[in-house]
């Protein structure tokens, strides 16, 4: 019987600049290429990607450039690369999708293009043909329900066929669209897209996964699954054959640690410790690093963040460090409101996370006390951080 080999991956977020940094945006395209090259090695018979190809609906040209270059090496190797758009391909306003540009260079056959859901025949490298189907991105209080009836009018067909989502299942997030249960059944693989680290579960014959992103995008992405991978799927019709998981070489390497203080020689020994774990790698791979110091004496703040730009400031590619300030006697009127949830307020106000982080850090260094001037320092390190200037 005929199977197909898929290649499915997810979340590339090319254009993408974490921090504002210069090289996150050429580790992306580094993974990238590292995803062509697993495809073209493993000589799959065709790539499926479910959503967020770019970070924005209006991608820088570097990384349309490194999209085209890519996706061209897979068409000069025939194999057919199909796509399903995610939140961060779809315009807010009225604009044609970057996808749209792909699809009519014939690089990406992108579903829901011209309706939200859609359903294509593709014939893969083999000639096998296969049966793709996808939903744009939904989202909103009435997401659920445009779900249900859109996949109600997407069948599997007798062939072999995937099912291309970029939604959340209630499987992995309480801010769900759909549970495993609401996927229409006899699909050969259900290829799942949005959650940037990697999932899967069995659905009767098939199976329902995601990749997640090939390099972690945020600090909670790196604390929960530091090793990223893409997935090769062997399919035939209403089965998955099977599901392997390879592990990407090239993303960034990420330590996220988080260190009690206890008085500065014994925080100075832990740093030199895990200074010497980030050292070990070559100086085009020097890692990120998320330092959280607990429960230290406002008088030895300072002190704290000397040590860690002395010891990581030439070690990382950048480090953020975030101190949490021991309180002995800080009067009531100076407590934090626990009724107003800030950072929500702050989210609906600015509509960026970056933004909001740093608005975040910004009050906390304005919480923290201490004269105008280091307050001020401090301030504009935070900035000067987020916007990866040095
Ligand atoms: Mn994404």
């Amino acid at each position: 019987m005929d199977t197909v080999h898929v290649l499915h991956v997810s979340d590339t977020h090319l254009g993408y600049r974490q921090y504002g940094l210069f090289e996150r945006e050429i580790d992306i395209y580094d993974v990238w290429n590292e995803i062509i090259d697993i495809a073209l090695r493993e000589h799959v018979d065709m790539v499926v990607h479910s959503g967020d190809l770019f970070d924005t609906s209006r991608p820088p040209p570097q990384a349309i450039r490194e999209a085209v270059r890519g996706l061209r090496r897979l068409r000069d190797a025939g194999i057919p690369v199909v796509a399903v758009m995610g939140d961060h391909d779809v315009p807010k306003r009225r604009q044609l999708p970057p996808n749209a540009l792909l699809d009519d260079l014939g690089l990406l056959a992108t579903l829901g293009l011209r309706s939200v859901y859609e359903a294509r025949k593709v014939r893969s490298r083999s000639g096998v043909e296969v049966h793709v189907a996808g939903v744009t991105n939904q989202r909103g209080p009435a997401a659920r329900q445009r779900l249900h009836d859109y996949l109600a009018r997407l069948p599997p067909s007798n062939g072999i066929s995937l099912l291309l989502l970029h939604q959340t299942l209630q499987e992995v997030a309480p801010d769900y669209e759909l549970g495993l249960g609401d996927l229409p059944r006899g699909y050969s693989y259900y290829a799942l897209g949005h959650i940037h680290v990697h999932r899967g579960w069995r659905l009767g014959e098939a199976y329902a996964a995601y990749p997640g992103s090939p390099e972690a995008l945020r600090l909670d992405e790196a604390r929960q699954q530091s090793e990223r991978y893409v997935l090769l799927v062997e399919a035939k019709p209403g089965t998955t054959v099977s599901l392997e998981r390879v592990k990407l070489r090239r993303p960034r390497p990420q330590f996220v640690e988080e260190i009690v203080f206890r008085d500065m020689d014994s925080l100075r020994a832990s740093l030199l410790r895990l200074r010497e774990r980030i050292s070990r790698y070559p100086p085009e791979r020097k890692p990120l690093l998320h330092l959280f110091v607990k429960a230290v004496p406002r008088s030895a703040k300072m002190q704290v963040y000397k040590l860690a730009e002395q010891l990581f400031r030439h070690t990382t590619l950048a480090y953020r460090l975030n101190i949490d300030v021991f309180e002995e006697e800080l009067p009531r009127n100076l407590q934090r409101p626990s009724e107003i949830d800030v950072v929500e307020l702050l989210g609906e106000l600015l509509r960026d996370k970056q933004l909001v982080e740093l608005a975040q850090r910004l009050m906390e260094i304005a919480r923290s006390g201490g004269t105008k001037n280091t307050i001020m320092d401090e301030m504009f390190r935070a900035l000067k951080e987020t916007y990866g200037i040095d």
